[in-house]
């Protein structure tokens, strides 16, 4: 049988050929002019198509654990959605009328219910989220509870958090990325389209009131996303206090670097640290690489961070029960927790892997980076695990400093940062090892990175240090202009 993910890129794809998806360039609801058109309205005449995706939304959530009493369609085309899932997994459905009836009784919503009911919304697709809001008001207005919504398109615009930000879960079972990196691979777009899209998606977040949060003109009322929000506002709204610390060191130093330090001998790496050193705002070791390790040489490293005001990460992605992760953390020769002020952490085991690090140490100047998407191509971060990756997160933001991740969409919080590896000048991949990379312009302003990651684009080149002094001015540039697109027009 199938698998989830491969149902999920076989409806994207048909998607794509009934035209449901569209490339090009189209007028929105909101007023803009978008590279990309969702509109799931034609899919009730292809019956197989849209009882795929009803097929996949059920299974997507039951994966979530999403259970109501309820599940409420938003018209038009989440209604036969929301109907096919009803008359499958005979959930009652109750439809939220556009507008109340002129005569008769004035219901909003029609069907049967019972006061305090647990409802799901199913809608087809969401931008900033406003049409849902506007139907969560009429379903609490009716005495509904409602706390998710099972979306088929999230278009990345601001939704989630909107949504969020009102108490309400949005559940997706795809987004525009996911979406381009399907059609991509399958051949049926070019990269052209899809930097066109990510562009896109980065500049236009808007908020429900419709105003955008970038980088259209700005409003009295803008409410600047993580994306916008300059990092020294946004060190005041980080809870751990490495990240506190990290965005203070990127505004002083004018860095969003953070060099990949992938070399085998402790003098390659101290000599990496001093040449490096005053451009980068992170220094990120695999220190179980290193053949000549000793303890000497994590105090020269430490000097060396001193020196030239610069933090310390163990890339080790831990990825074990939380007791294993502990003693990986804190003992061995490496002692990690003794001098990494952050780590990278798989969320894979589930929230131990976080409470199990948390206990190696005793002060909390220590942080972590969740691990959520990769860099690598064929990797297996589903929607799914991404999203429950961030809940994760969520239940510890004394220790989670940021998020290691490919999408502009999925850190929105602005205390946290999104760590973007992946990056180089020439973009050329590394063939069957996997690597795939974005320019630093791409990595900031389409993907959304605050911090982005450089090893052999900086360590093979002829001079390291120019090289980072190079990649510092992208990567900051690409910054500054993320953040003034909003706050000077
Ligand atoms: O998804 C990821 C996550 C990480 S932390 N992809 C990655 O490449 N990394 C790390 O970033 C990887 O372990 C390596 O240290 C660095 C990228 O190095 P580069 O030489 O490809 O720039």
């Amino acid at each position: 049988m199938a698998s989830f993910e491969n149902k999920l890129k076989d409806v994207i794809i048909k998607l794509h050929e009934i035209e449901a998806l569209k490339f090009g360039m189209f007028k929105m609801k909101v007023g803009i002019e978008s590279p990309v058109y969702v509109d799931l309205r034609s899919v009730i005449s292809y019956p197989e198509i849209l009882e795929n995706i009803a097929d996949l939304m059920w299974e997507f959530a039951a994966l979530r654990n999403i259970e109501c009493d309820q599940l409420c369609g938003v018209p038009y085309a989440a209604l036969p959605i929301a109907a096919l899932m009803s008359s499958r997994s005979k959930i009652p459905m109750v439809m939220r009328r556009k507008e109340a009836k002129k005569y008769g009784t004035k219901k909003l919503i029609e069907g049967k219910f019972n006061p305090g009911d647990n409802c799901v919304i199913v809608e087809d697709v969401v931008t900033s989220g406003s049409s849902v809001l506007e139907t969560v008001v009429d379903l609490h207005s009716e005495g509904l509870n409602v706390t998710s919504v099972l979306v088929v398109v999230d278009r990345e615009q601001g939704g989630s958090h909107n949504l969020s930000e009102k108490g309400v879960a949005m559940n997706s079972l795809c987004t525009l990325s996911k979406i381009l990196q399907v059609l991509k691979e399958a051949g049926q777009i070019n990269q052209d389209v899809v930097d066109s899209v990510r562009k896109y998606i980065a500049a236009s977040q808007i908020h429900p009131d419709g105003t955008f949060l970038t980088p259209q003109p700005r409003t009295e009322n803008v409410n600047p996303s993580r994306l916008t929000l300059p990092f020294t506002a946004r060190a005041d709204q980080a809870v751990n206090p490495v990240a506190a610390k990290l965005l203070k060191v990127m505004v002083s130093k004018q860095s969003n670097l953070c060099v990949a330090a992938d070399v085998t001998s402790a003098s390659r790496l101290i000599s990496l640290a001093e040449s490096a050193g005053p451009y980068v705002c992170l220094f990120k070791t695999h220190i179980d690489i290193v053949e000549d390790f000793s303890p000497q040489l994590i105090q020269d490293l430490l000097a060396a961070a001193q020196k030239h005001n610069f933090l310390l990460m163990e890339d080790r992605k831990f990825a074990d029960i939380g007791h294993t992760v502990s003693l990986q953390y804190s003992q061995g020769i490496h002692k990690i927790s003794s001098w990494a002020d952050l780590v990278t952490v798989h969320p894979i085991p589930g929230e131990g892997v976080i409470t199990g690090l948390k206990s190696a140490v005793t002060n909390l100047h220590r942080g972590c980076f969740l691990v959520v998407e990769m860099s690598s191509a064929g990797n297996l971060a589903s929607p799914n695990y991404v999203a429950s990756s961030m809940e994760i997160s969520k239940k510890h933001p004394d220790f989670v400093a940021g998020i290691v991740c490919q999408t502009s969409g999925t850190v929105q919080n602005p205390g946290l940062l999104q760590l973007t590896p992946g990056v180089s000048l020439d973009c050329q991949n590394d063939g069957h090892l996997g690597q795939q990379y974005n320019s630093p312009e791409d990595i900031v302003m389409s993907r959304g990175a605050d911090i982005a990651v450089v090893g052999r684009g900086i360590i093979q080149a002829t001079d390291p240090a120019q090289a980072a002094q190079e990649y510092r001015a992208k990567l900051w540039a690409a910054y500054e202009k993320r953040v003034s697109s909003v706050k000077n027009v």
